[in-house]
């Protein structure tokens, strides 16, 4: 476990219509009716107006942990656990696992993604490179402001039969949503293309993008949407938090 805790922004991504086998997966597991929620763990909530889509790793293990009688989140057990301890659910201190679902299941779920410009929903897609072992193994994506997120959407749209998806669920518009002075409004797709990254096995490159990307998007950007725009990223990060939580759209989620 890390020294410092991260603190990131859970966000509550609403499932609208699920993927045929996640669907017999749940089948009468939960009341009818129930909201399930996708939950990606972030730590840039100010780019939420950019998602376009939201991974799990294909090959990991989710479950479908009970928050209250009528909400329920999908996240992994490892997850589940530390936000039992962090008092998320309303039994306290212990899980209660309804189901259990395997990545590749869950993909091509339709989901809202709060504050995201795609009002129409998006899809959950694969990425290989989830981590388990961080977060809540959901990643929400923004491949306008996210080196990772940009390669691996690209990836899935150049291969969209071998990745088992609809292209279409990849391509999604990409949206400027940071204005930055040395890599533009599409501050990821730049640093890709710069950095000749030519997909998400590009690790080493990958990894100077991501940093470059944070400092420059931190430090120097600007919002161009939403209730801040205009505003440097650094104030109005903790105002789109702060919001997203009072809309109950999102809650403090550490480890
Ligand atoms: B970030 P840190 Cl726009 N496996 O959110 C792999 N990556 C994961 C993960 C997991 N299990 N859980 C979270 N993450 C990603 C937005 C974003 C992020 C942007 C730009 C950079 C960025 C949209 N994706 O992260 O190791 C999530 O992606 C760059 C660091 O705890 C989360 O924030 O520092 C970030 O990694 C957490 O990484």
């Amino acid at each position: 476990e890390a020294v410092n805790p991260q603190e990131y922004t859970a966000l509550k991504l609403k499932v609208l219509e699920w993927a045929p086998k996640a669907a017999e997966a749940i089948k009468g597991k939960i009341p009818d009716g129930a909201n399930v929620f996708l939950v990606p763990a972030t730590l840039r909530p100010e780019t939420m107006y950019g998602q376009t889509c939201c991974f799990v790793g294909p090959k990991l293990n989710y479950g479908l942990f009970k928050v209250d009688d009528n909400n329920y989140f999908v996240i992994t057990e490892r997850a589940a656990r530390n936000m039992a301890y962090q008092g998320i659910f309303s039994k306290e201190g212990s899980i209660e696992k309804a189901a259990d679902l395997v990545g590749s299941d869950i993909v091509g779920t339709l989901i809202n993604a709060p504050l995201s410009l795609h009002k129409e929903g998006v899809r959950v897609l694969p990425m290989e490179t989830v981590l388990p072992t961080k977060g809540t193994g959901v990643v929400t994506s923004v491949p306008s402001d996210s080196p990772d997120d940009f390669a691996t959407v690209t990836e899935l749209a150049k291969k969209a039969d071998y990745y088992g998806i609809k292209k279409e669920w990849a391509e999604l518009e990409i949206f400027p949503i940071i204005e930055t002075p040395s890599y533009g409004d599409l501050c990821a797709p730049f640093l890709v293309k710069k950095l000749k990254i030519a997909s998400p096995k590009d690790t080493k490159q990958l990894e100077e993008a991501k940093e470059l990307a944070y400092k420059e998007g931190f430090y120097q950007g600007i919002i161009k949407v939403g209730d801040f725009k205009g505003e440097k990223v650094e104030t109005a990060k903790p105002k789109v938090r702060a919001q997203l939580f009072e809309a109950g759209e999102a809650f403090a989620y550490s480890e």
